[in-house]
């Protein structure tokens, strides 16, 4: 007997399907961001990152235009296994020829090549307006800025990125999650905590009443409690996008699970917002005290959200998004490897006996509920991920490094 069925008879002692499992696994889409592979550069700027956020680390090898990115991006959706759709931000516009537009002013036509990647790996595509790293961010401020040139430019980026949603969604057949999030907030204490919030609303109300079809664009808004040089005050706050979201039908709320106090975990947020929302979107990282965006691991907490994905029946409620960007190892093992984690946490948690702890603790059999909690952590679910490592035809987790570090040598280190 091979090692999976052993693996599989032990699991279906406890009533567990691990090959129904499986087969769930593989159909469920996880967006993969387009920006680990250039630090959240982009291709229509020069300046620095800003909006609060930063890359740290200067390893070599990094995407230096849409081929390089195309072919690490490539690179990883070979070495993981899954569905996958690609996560773009609209500073990620491919200008050819010399032309270029600012941000308000960006088209389907720019991003007709990345319609072009997805359809390659058959994958729909997300998609982010980019209200930071640009010139038009004035003291730190866009869609809530006092300034109406300001904001008028940033709502008009809004717009933009609802036309090329619905492009997306048309071409590619599959809806679109377009995810607003902004940078916008202050450093040391403000005089005025009500007047940007209320220019915000207004902002995202001018961009979300134009004419859009629901069925193809899922607009949604991140929150977020601080970020690099403006620790102060967050315009975009989770009370302020979450009332957002809850009065506004249409719009979901997006929880990413850096932005909160690290002793929060968006693990206990996701029933919450399930109990009001029919469809909510995460953004999944890994913060390291502050909002780090570390690669993302098979650690507590990732499988602890998994579970509760899993658990809620939330499998085709929540649309879930990688969001993190490492500069200081290989970036491609870094795609990877979280790509890969958040697969292992998705599988481990469908080879739970989901419905037989939840009977427990509905029972009050606590007791018997931690011992069977406890016994699921050294089940032989490793055998189980190899077998879906397997089928999906890409290489077991001690294997991966040596493909990647061959594409370094082959092709990264030729970067210079
Ligand atoms: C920043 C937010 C946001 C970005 C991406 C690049 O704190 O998490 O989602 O990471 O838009
Ligand atoms: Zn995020």
């Amino acid at each position: 007997m091979s090692r999976y069925e052993e693996a599989k008879n032990r699991y279906g002692e406890i009533g567990v399907d691990t090959d129904a499992a499986m087969e769930i696994l593989k159909t469920l889409p996880v967006s993969l961001h387009c920006w680990q592979g250039d630090d959240v550069t982009g291709f229509d700027q020069r300046g620095p990152l800003t909006g609060g956020i930063q890359t740290t680390g200067n390893y070599p090898g990094k995407a230096r235009n849409f081929e390089e990115l195309f072919k690490d991006m490539g690179k990883v959706i070979e070495l993981t296994p899954g569905k996958k759709k690609l996560n773009v931000h609209a500073s990620y516009a491919i200008f050819e020829n010399g032309e270029f537009a600012d941000r308000d002013a960006i088209e389907p036509k720019h991003f007709k090549k990345w319609v072009e990647f997805a359809k390659k790996h058959n994958a729909g595509i997300d998609f982010n307006p980019t209200f930071f790293s640009h010139p038009k961010v004035k003291d730190g401020l866009t869609l809530s800025s006092p300034d109406e040139e300001i904001r008028r430019f940033w709502i008009d980026h809004g717009i933009a990125c609802l036309r090329i949603s619905e492009y997306f969604a048309k071409e590619t057949g599959v809806p679109c999650v377009m995810n607003i999030w902004i940078g916008d907030g202050l450093k040391d204490i403000p005089a005025d905590r009500l007047g940007p919030r209320k220019r915000y609303k207004d902002s995202l109300e001018q961009i979300l009443s134009k004419p859009y079809d629901k069925k193809l664009v899922k607009p949604c808004v991140e929150s977020k409690v601080f970020g690099i040089g403006v620790e102060s005050y967050t315009v975009g706050s989770a009370e302020f996008t979450l009332s957002f979201a809850a009065t506004h039908e249409g719009c979901m709320p997006l929880m990413d699970n850096g932005h909160y106090h690290p002793t929060e975990v968006v693990s206990d947020k996701i029933s919450a917002l399930l109990a009001y929302y029919p469809e909510i979107a995460l953004h999944i990282t890994r913060p390291v005290r502050w909002d780090s965006d570390h690669v993302v691991l098979f650690d507590d907490e990732t499988k602890e959200m998994a579970k509760e994905i899993v658990c809620s029946g939330g499998l085709s409620r929540v649309y879930m998004a990688l969001d993190y960007f490492d500069a200081s190892i290989n970036r491609i093992s870094s795609w990877v490897t979280g790509f890969r984690s958040w697969q292992k946490a998705l599988l481990y948690a469908l080879t739970l006996p989901n419905g037989d702890l939840k009977k427990l603790q509905d029972e009050g059999n606590f007791t018997k509920l931690m011992v069977m909690q406890e016994a699921m952590k050294t089940f032989p679910f490793s055998d189980i991920w190899e077998e879906y490592l397997i089928r999906e035809n890409v290489p077991t987790d001690t294997e991966y490094y040596d493909r990647i570090a061959n594409y370094e040598k082959e092709e990264l280190l030729k970067r210079r």
